[in-house]
């Protein structure tokens, strides 16, 4: 008998024409834009190891700095099947599904607690999430009658969001992360997770979110779950109702089934 392989799946970055390894990558240098800035540019791709190297653009950016786009290939390759990453799952409930199955379920409104903490003054994500207007069509957790949503701003201290959330007793506190210059945010959403185990904090969820975050960041960092770019209220709204049903036991498409039945 002979042993079966594993199946594997190698893929490469896709440009003209399949497997061709065209990608495209931009930085600066500390150096004024000229023909010896634009070569060290192609030689830095090379020594990457990328190759048919094309520097397709080259701006100035500020005094003695330059900004390149170059479009280059590589030879690499990537086992696709080989790749295992948390990924947040979040049911597709519409906006009327969600408050008829906290309703049902849960019978009072979901309490939701959320800032943009530390130093990060960025608001308009958070914002994006829990205020009435909501992001791209989708509408914010403060239009959803059965949650009450606290939505406590910028640069709010960490102990400051801990003490609001329980004075609510806040179901789920969301904090939000935008500036990652020097990992700030990796390194205040992680002071948020140790300063609410000080505390004991039990019975929350803690969810984080911003661009540089994604699930597998926000586990490690000891969240429940992490939201990245283009997040809309509905998948974190629905993902907080699913943990909630699941910790009683109830899975999403009985959550439904019950709800809506009970709404007729
Ligand atoms: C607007 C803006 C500002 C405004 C902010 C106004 C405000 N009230 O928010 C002002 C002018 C104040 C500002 C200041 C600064 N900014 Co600014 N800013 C931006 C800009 C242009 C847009 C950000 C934005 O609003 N995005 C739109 C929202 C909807 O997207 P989002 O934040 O990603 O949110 C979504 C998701 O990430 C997710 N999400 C976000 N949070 C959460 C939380 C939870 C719980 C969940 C579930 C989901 C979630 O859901 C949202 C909707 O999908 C970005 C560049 C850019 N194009 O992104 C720079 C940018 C973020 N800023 C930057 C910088 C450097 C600064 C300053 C340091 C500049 C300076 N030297 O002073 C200061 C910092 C001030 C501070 N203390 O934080 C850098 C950050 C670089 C880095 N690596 O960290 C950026 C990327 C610009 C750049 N390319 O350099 N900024």
């Amino acid at each position: 008998m002979t042993a079966r392989t594993p199946a594997t799946q190698p893929i490469r970055p896709y440009g003209d024409r399949k497997d061709d390894g065209r990608i495209q990558l931009s930085f600066t240098l500390p150096v004024s834009a000229s023909g010896r800035a634009k070569e060290a540019a192609l030689r830095l791709c090379e020594q990457i190891g990328l190759q048919n190297v094309a520097v397709s653009t080259m701006e100035p950016a500020g005094d003695g700095f330059s900004f390149f786009v170059v479009y280059a290939s590589t030879a690499q390759t990537v086992d696709f099947a080989a790749i295992v990453v948390p990924e947040v799952t979040t049911p597709a409930w519409s906006f009327k599904e969600v408050n008829a199955i906290i309703r049902h379920h849960v019978g009072r409104k979901i309490v939701v607690v959320g800032a943009c903490t530390g130093s990060d003054a960025h608001t308009v994500g958070i914002d994006a999430i829990l205020n009435m207007k909501g992001y791209a069509g989708d509408k914010g957790l403060e239009a959803y009658p059965w949650v009450a949503a606290f939505n406590l701003g910028a640069q709010v201290d960490n102990a400051a969001l801990l003490v609001r959330a329980r004075e609510l007793a806040a179901d789920a506190i969301l904090v939000s992360q935008i500036v990652t210059q020097r990992d700030v945010h990796r390194e205040n959403a992680q002071r948020m997770i140790q300063l609410a185990r000080r505390q004991g904090l039990r019975d929350v969820q803690l969810i984080l979110g911003g661009p540089r975050i994604d699930h597998k960041l926000a586990r490690e960092l000891g969240y429940d779950a992490g939201f990245g770019p283009g997040t809309r209220p509905s998948q974190v709204i629905g993902y907080i109702v699913q943990a909630m049903l699941a910790a009683r036991g109830i899975l999403p498409a009985e959550a439904l089934e019950s709800a809506l039945a009970h709404a007729h």
